[in-house]
This record gives C-alpha cells, structure tokens and sequence, in this order.
C-alpha cells in the first residue's frame, strides 16, 4: 500500500514536470502590448509555485520510503523554527506577487491615457456584445436603454434620437481595432454581469450593470481573434462569443467611415 502511494506520487509529480515542459495546452500567442509582461508574471508563478509542488510530493515519497526503516514510537515532534521560516518565506513570496502584479494591473487600468486612444464602449447584453465607437465628433450620444432600446428596430442599446452626438455613432457587432494604437474600452452591461475575455490579448474584465469600467489595451498584431463572455450570465451564455478584428490603421479608418457614413444615413 505504501509502496503504492509513492509510485502514485512520483507518478504525479513527473506527469506534472511534462505537462510544464512540454505545454501540450497553452496560451495562443500574444496579441497585446501587456500580454508579454502579463506571461512573464504568469510564468514565474508557474515556475515557482510548480517547482514547489513537485519538490513537496518527492519529499513526502521520500519521508514515506524512509518511515518504513523507523520503530512506531520513533516519530516527529515538529519543528517550530522550520514553521515560521517557511511561513514566511511563503508570505513573502505572496507579497512580491502582489506588488508585481499590481504594476501589470494598473497599467490595464491606467486612466492617465495617451490622447488619441481610441474610444470603444462595450456593451453586454443577454446574449450579445455590443461594439459602439463616438464617430467623428468623438462624442457618445447619450443612452437610455429603458426608454429606448428597441433591438428589432436597430437600436438595442437604447441611443436616444434626439441626441445629435449620437448621430454618428457606429453600432458593430465586431470589434475592429487598428493595429498599434492605444484603445481604451469603456465597459458597461445592460441587464446582468458579464465578462469580456479576449485569451489572445490577455484581456479579462467583468462588465457590471451600473456601472461604466474603463481598460486598455493595445493590439499589436493583425488578425482575427475570438471574445468570449467568462461570466455565466444565462442560458445563452454560450453564444456571447464576438471577434476582434485587428487590422491596419488605414484599413480602420476606412471602415470607421463607411460605417460612419451609413449610422447617419439611418439617421437622416
Ligand atoms: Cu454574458
């Protein structure tokens, strides 16, 4: 039995030492300004925390090997110098994650943005994403989903008529990003909890009823990358899926006003 036990936990820790060594499942490649820093931050986790683990499963395989040539009475007492040195050592080790991490945070959560961040409010609703850019005023027409929002008449998000800023607002169900630039995401959610998350560029942040939350990112890459919703937020959940189309700065700004061009001949 005992003998069991051991070959299981060395089984374990090899099976985990493959499973870092080869990454058979990993992250798609990065996308995003911080996802380089953001898998930095993750790999030293891994790393550490992983080589933990391995050494305490060969230790306790060895403690049970060793237990074997020892009388029943022959036991440990417990050693509290070793207790607080490694509670220590692992208090530590949180505090420097902490701190670390921080720095990745807010630079996702900066609002100190550079000026010519592209503006893109998005909109969770069951069981879509709502991609709204200010057009060229720069100015978001004002919202009144309550009032409003008609989804079949093409207004889902509730933009109020009489408000000229919104206007030239382009309503997408994509969202298209220009290659390199600084975009800042103004989240919100219009009935219950959801979560954008785009693996690729390393971008996960709830969207709350109530409340409009700002991020950033920047893609630096071309190409087609998927959003999924990562809150359960009904039995639609599964089709909150969207894509980001990251594409170059002169392909965005054409697109931008083609679809400027048709949000106002709606309008007129
Ligand atoms: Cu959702």
């Amino acid at each position: 039995m005992r003998l069991a036990l051991v070959i299981a936990l060395l089984l374990i820790a090899v099976g985990s030492l493959w499973l870092f060594i080869v990454h058979p499942w990993w992250f798609p490649a990065a996308a995003s300004r911080n996802a380089g820093a953001l898998d930095h931050e993750f790999r030293i986790a891994f790393w550490v925390f992983g080589g933990l683990f391995v050494a305490a499963q060969i230790a306790l395989a060895a403690f049970l090997l060793s237990s074997r040539q020892r009388k029943k009475s022959d036991y440990i007492l417990g050693n509290w110098k070793l207790e607080i040195a490694w509670t220590l050592a692992i208090a530590a080790l949180f505090f420097w994650f902490n701190v670390s991490g921080e720095k990745v945070w807010s630079r996702v959560m900066d609002h100190h943005r550079a000026n010519d961040a592209l503006q893109v409010e998005v909109t969770g609703a069951q069981f879509q994403w709502y991609f709204r850019y200010p057009g060229h005023d720069g100015v978001f027409g004002r919202l009144d989903a309550q009032k409003f929002a008609r989804p079949d008449e093409g207004n889902p998000l509730g933009l109020d008529p009489a408000d000229l800023a919104g206007r030239d607002d382009v309503l997408s169900s994509s969202l298209v990003l220009p290659a390199g630039r600084d975009v800042e995401l103004t989240l919100r959610a219009q009935d219950v909890i959801h979560s954008v998350f785009i693996p690729a560029m390393r971008f996960k942040q709830d969207a709350v009823p109530g409340m409009t939350i700002r991020a950033h990112l920047q893609p630096t890459q071309a190409g087609n990358y998927e959003i999924a919703c990562a809150e359960l937020c009904g039995l639609g959940h599964y089709r909150m899926r969207a894509q980001v189309r990251v594409v170059s700065p002169e392909e965005f700004a054409s697109w931008l006003a083609t679809q400027e061009l048709r949000a106002q001949e709606k309008t007129d």
